[in-house]
């Protein structure tokens, strides 16, 4: 009889490591994976001066790669793009406005290299770029094209969630 209870107490304490076991070894396959994994958003803007995602979401501390294509014809003097992602709380007015002036290095202005998290080059038509960047904190960082003017249509937010 004591014996009986002895092996269901045994059965019982191991199947409870079994498990435990089994949800430590899950946890670090969903983290792992999740850490190796590379999110690719493809993104392209158009002659219409509109970007074909406004819109994406990616988890904090995961690798992403942004492919940004220019699928216009349009030289890049007129219709050049690119994609900037900005820094929580910068919005894409206050970027695109500070940007207008700053022809010279591509309407990356000097003055605000530090609100952004990644960048692309200024493509001309059918030109693209590619970026890679680790998801900032959880929150929401608008990203625009920063060539004069175009940020009143070439804008959109990057939501970025907990693990
Ligand atoms: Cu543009």
């Amino acid at each position: 009889m004591l014996g009986a209870e002895n092996s269901l107490y045994n059965i019982m304490k191991s199947s409870r490591l079994f498990l435990l076991v089994v949800a430590v070894l899950f946890g670090a396959v969903a983290n792992s994976s999740l850490a190796n994994s590379e999110t690719v958003i493809e993104i392209e803007g158009n002659d219409q001066m509109l970007f074909s995602v406004t819109a994406f979401e990616v988890v904090t501390g995961q690798s992403v790669k942004i492919v940004f294509k220019n699928v216009g014809k349009l030289p890049k003097v007129a219709m050049g793009h690119n994609l900037v992602i900005l820094v929580e709380g910068v919005t894409s007015a206050q970027f695109g406005t500070e940007a207008m002036t700053a022809a010279a290095t591509d309407y990356i202005p000097a003055s605000m290299k530090d609100k952004i998290v990644a960048h692309t080059k200024l493509l001309g038509p059918g030109e693209q770029d590619e970026i890679v960047f680790t998801a900032p904190a959880p929150g929401e960082y608008e990203f625009l094209c920063s060539f004069p003017g175009h940020f009143a249509l070439m804008r959109g937010v990057m939501t970025v969630t907990a693990e």
